[in-house]
């Protein structure tokens, strides 16, 4: 029996999210809109060893807060849906900018790998990312890629079902903020983790993450308000 699993391409707008849906799926998609907004909602599925894989193409965000459609879309699908991995579609010609996207998924919690997409592009203004040595420091699986020439996939391939089956156990690592903003993370997390409801559906730091940016979306999920 094939396992079926369900990932999320998610990225920066323009890093190649779509060229790669494309290369996995191949034909095997369709176009739809996300419930409710006009914004269009590609899915596909592939097969992959004994996986049976769901693939989405979300919209290109340069962060998970709720200040543009594209990005509540986003962060809906992955907090509400919760695919088996997400897959960060990384411009590896931009790496700063984009890894900011990154830190709020390892925040999230989830299951995480990293396509560094662009690496030709980044290789001709001569940078050489060390895949290893990144993947260390975020204890996310790392996987160059050059979209357009279909190169890499396989090896994306095996890190999504490496790590939809726990065989890549990242190591805690999340963004930490400095001891005064630690200290009321904590408070707050005590708080949440007294809510079964909330603790179930959501990782608490995360929560309280957002209740302290001020996160309205959030904020309405914790008081319960519509
Ligand atoms: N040089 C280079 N170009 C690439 C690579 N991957 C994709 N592209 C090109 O980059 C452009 C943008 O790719 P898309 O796949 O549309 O990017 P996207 O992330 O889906 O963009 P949005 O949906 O608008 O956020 C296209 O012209 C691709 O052909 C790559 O690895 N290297
Ligand atoms: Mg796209």
């Amino acid at each position: 029996m094939a396992k079926k699993i369900t990932i999320a391409l998610a990225g920066n707008p323009n890093s190649g999210k779509t060229t790669i849906f494309n290369n996995l799926t191949g034909s095997r998609q369709h176009v739809g809109n996300w419930p409710g907004v006009t914004v269009e909602k590609k899915e596909g599925s592939l097969k992959y060893k004994d996986y049976e894989i769901k693939v989405v193409d979300l919209p290109g965000t340069y962060s998970l807060t709720a200040y543009s459609l594209d990005e509540v879309v986003a962060r809906n699908f992955v907090v509400e849906e919760r695919p088996d991995v997400v897959v960060d579609i990384v411009d590896a010609s931009n790496l700063e900018r984009n890894l900011y996207l990154t830190t709020q998924f390892m925040e999230l919690g989830v299951r995480l790998v990293i396509a560094l997409n662009m690496s030709d592009r980044a290789e001709e203004s001569g940078h050489k990312i060390d895949t290893k040595k990144l993947s260390e420091l975020l204890g996310v699986p790392v996987v160059s890629t050059i979209g357009h020439k279909n190169r890499g996939m396989d090896e994306l391939l095996q890190a999504i079902v490496d790590v939809a089956d726990g065989k890549f156990d990242r190591g805690n690592v999340t963004p930490r903020y400095g001891e005064e903003i630690e200290e009321e993370i904590r408070k707050i997390e005590e708080l949440i983790q007294r809510d079964a409801g909330l603790m179930q559906r959501y990782a608490p730091r995360w929560i309280a993450i957002k209740l302290l940016e001020g996160d309205e979306e959030v904020t309405k999920k914790v008081t319960g308000e519509k």
